[in-house]
C-alpha cells in the first residue's frame, strides 16, 4: 500500500514562490508514525517543493490551514479523477467537515491518534466513511514522529519538530485555540525518549543545525512546572532547541537561565502589538509593555535569541501608532521581529464572532484570505486599505538589511554560551524574510480584491470548483 501526506501551501504573495525556511508543517511526520510499519510513505512539505502531480499512491493525507484550502481542494480532485482516495485534516478541515467532504473522500476531525489508523483499517477493507472524529486519547498517546522520512536535501533548513504540549492556558481572542482546545501535556520521559531514541538532525549549513531541534507547541510555557522539569531532563542530551512561548516565562529569571542550560537558543513570543489599547482589545494581558526592555536583555544575557511578532488592525490601532511603530521599536535598541501579520479573524474565534456580531467583516471574502496577510475586518479606527498600506510598508522596513545589521550589533556579544552566535548570525534571514510576503506589487492585501493563484484559479475553473466563501 502507498500512502502520501502532503502538508499544502500557497504563498503570502499568491504567487507560485517557494521558501525556504525553519518553520514548516511538521503534520505529515506525526501522520506516518501512526501509519502501520508495512506501508509506502511518502511525505511532502509544499511550502519547499511542489507536489508531483503524476505519482501514483492508493491513500493521500492532506493536512492544510485555512488559505490553504482551494488549493487543496484542487489537489484532491486532480488526485481523486486518478482513481486515488484522498482524507481530509487539520484545523480547517475540523472545523468545516461538511465542506470537505465534498472535495475528499474522508474527513478527520480533531486529532489524528485515534483516526488515522481507523481510517487506514477502514480503506484496507474498503470500508471508508465519511467523516472520522474518534475521540482523542490526549496526547499521552502521540507517537513518535517518523523523522526518518524527513529528507534534509529536499527541505534544505528543517529542523526536527516535536511536540510537549497541545492547547494554550490563555485565552487571546483572535487565536484559533481559544474556547476549541483545552491545555495538556505529554509525560515527560516520552519526550525525552523520542529525543534521544528516533530524532534525526540537519547536517547543512556547515553543521549550524545539526544536533538542534524545535518544540511546535503553541506555548512550551503553558506550565511553568512542567517546562523546568522538561528542561532538567534536557539538560543531560545536549542538544540546541527552540521553540514559542508567552511572556509570563519571559519574566521568570532562574526558568528563562535554565532553559539556556537546557539547550534553548531561539524563543518566539507573539507580543503582537506595542499599543496597550489594542493589547487589550486582544485579551492578551499577559503581554507587559513596560517590562520589554528588561525581559530582552534577560533572554539575551543568558544565550537565548528572543525574536517577536507583531500584529497590525487591532481594534486600538491608529494611523499615528503604525507610522511611529518602527520609531518605537528603534527607541527599545534592539527588537528583532520575525512576523509582521495584519489581524485575522479566523471564523472559530472571539474575535471572527465579535466583527461579525458588529457587521465588521468585509464583503466576499474567502476562505483563501483567511491567511493573516489580508485585511478581512474593518478595525474600529482605520480604514481596511489604511491597515494594508501599514502592513507592507512596515514588513519592508522592519525586514530590511540595517533591521539585520542592528540586531546583530545590539546582541552579538551578548553572551558566549555555546552555539548562541550561530543561532544570531542565522536569524538574520528569518528578519529579512518579513518582506517575503510584500514581494508582488499588485497585491491589494484585502480581501475580496486580490484574485487568487493563477494556477489555481485555473484548475477551479476547469474542474467546476467554487471559493469556499466566508462572507
Ligand atoms: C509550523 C507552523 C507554520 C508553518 C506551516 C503551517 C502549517 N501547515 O501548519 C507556516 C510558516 C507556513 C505557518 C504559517 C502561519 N501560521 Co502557523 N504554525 C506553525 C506551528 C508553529 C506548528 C505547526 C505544526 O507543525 N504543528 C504540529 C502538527 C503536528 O500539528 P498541527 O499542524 O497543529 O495539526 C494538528 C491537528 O490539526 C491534526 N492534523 C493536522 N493535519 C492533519 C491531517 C490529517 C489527515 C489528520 C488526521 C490530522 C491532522 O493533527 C495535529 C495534532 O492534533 C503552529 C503551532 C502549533 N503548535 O501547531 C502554528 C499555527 C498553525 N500557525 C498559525 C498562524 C496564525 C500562522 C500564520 C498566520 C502566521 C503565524 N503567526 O505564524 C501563518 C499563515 C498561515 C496561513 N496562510 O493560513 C496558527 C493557526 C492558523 C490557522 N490558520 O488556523 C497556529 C495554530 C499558531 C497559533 N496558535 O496561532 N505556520
Ligand atoms: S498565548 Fe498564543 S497560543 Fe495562547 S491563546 Fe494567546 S495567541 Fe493563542
Amino acid at each position: 500500500m502507498r500512502i502520501a501526506i502532503i502538508a499544502t501551501y500557497t504563498h503570502p504573495t499568491r504567487l507560485p514562490a517557494k521558501e525556504r525556511t525553519i518553520q514548516h508543517s511538521s503534520a505529515p511526520e506525526l501522520i506516518a508514525g501512526l501509519c502501520p510499519e508495512d506501508v509506502d510513505i511518502e511525505i511532502y512539505n509544499e511550502k519547499e517543493e511542489d507536489i508531483p502531480l503524476d505519482r501514483d499512491w492508493d491513500l493521500v493525507f492532506f493536512s492544510y490551514l485555512h488559505a490553504f484550502y482551494e488549493h487543496t481542494k484542487v489537489l484532491s480532485t486532480l488526485f481523486r479523477q486518478r482513481g486515488m482516495i484522498t482524507v481530509a485534516g487539520g484545523r480547517h478541515a475540523s472545523y468545516f467537515p461538511e465542506d470537505a467532504q465534498k472535495h475528499f473522500d474522508a474527513v478527520a476531525i480533531g486529532e489524528p491518534e485515534a483516526n488515522v489508523p481507523a481510517i487506514i483499517e477502514d480503506f484496507k477493507h474498503k470500508k471508508l466513511k465519511g467523516v472520522y472524529n474518534l475521540p482523542s486519547p490526549g496526547p499521552c498517546s502521540i507517537r513518535p514522529y517518523r523523522w526518518n522520512l524527513l529528507n534534509f536535501k529536499r527541505t534544505r533548513v528543517k529542523l526536527a519538530g516535536i511536540e510537549a504540549s497541545r492547547g494554550c492556558p490563555f485565552a487571546c481572542n483572535f487565536c484559533v485555540l481559544t474556547g476549541n482546545e483545552r491545555y495538556r501535556y505529554r509525560p515527560i520521559p516520552d519526550v525525552i525518549s523520542d529525543i534521544r531514541d528516533h530524532m534525526t538532525w540537519n547536517k547543512n549549513l556547515f553543521g549550524v543545525m545539526d544536533n538542534a531541534f524545535k518544540f511546535l507547541d503553541n506555548n512550551l510555557g503553558g506550565s511553568p512546572e512542567y517546562l523546568r522539569e522538561l528542561c532538567e531532563a534536557l539538560i543531560p542530551l545536549h542538544k540546541i532547541w527552540g521553540c514559542a512561548l508567552t511572556f509570563n516565562i519571559l519574566r521568570d529569571s532562574s526558568l528563562v537561565k535554565l532553559m539556556a542550560r537546557a539547550g534553548c537558543r531561539f524563543i518566539y513570543t507573539g507580543l503582537e502589538s506595542l499599543n496597550p489599547e489594542s493589547i487589550a482589545s486582544m485579551n492578551k494581558r499577559q503581554n507587559k509593555l513596560a517590562e520589554l526592555d528588561s525581559v530582552m536583555r534577560l533572554a539575551y544575557s543568558s544565550g537565548i535569541l528572543l525574536s517577536f511578532g507583531l500584529l497590525v488592525g487591532a481594534d486600538g490601532d491608529t494611523n499615528e501608532y503604525l507610522e511611529k511603530l518602527p520609531q518605537y521599536i528603534a527607541d527599545l535598541g534592539w527588537c528583532a521581529v520575525t512576523f509582521v501579520g495584519i489581524v485575522c479573524p479566523y471564523p472559530e474565534t472571539p474575535f471572527f464572532r465579535h466583527v461579525e456580531a458588529e457587521k465588521r467583516l468585509l464583503p466576499g471574502t474567502i476562505s483563501r484570505d483567511y491567511d493573516s496577510y489580508t485585511v478581512c475586518h474593518r478595525p474600529k479606527k482605520l480604514d481596511p486599505s489604511e491597515v494594508a498600506e501599514h502592513y507592507v510598508r512596515l514588513s519592508r522596513k522592519l525586514g530590511s538589511l540595517p533591521m539585520v545589521l542592528r540586531h546583530y550589533r545590539s546582541t552579538f556579544f551578548l553572551s558566549d554560551i555555546p552555539r548562541y552566535k550561530s543561532t544570531i548570525l542565522v536569524s538574520g534571514s528569518e528578519i529579512l524574510s518579513l518582506r517575503n510576503p510584500v514581494r508582488n506589487p499588485s497585491r491589494t492585501y484585502i480581501a475580496g480584491r486580490d484574485p487568487i493563484e493563477e494556477w489555481d484559479q485555473r484548475q477551479m475553473a476547469a474542474l467546476g470548483l467554487q471559493p469556499q466563501r466566508l462572507t
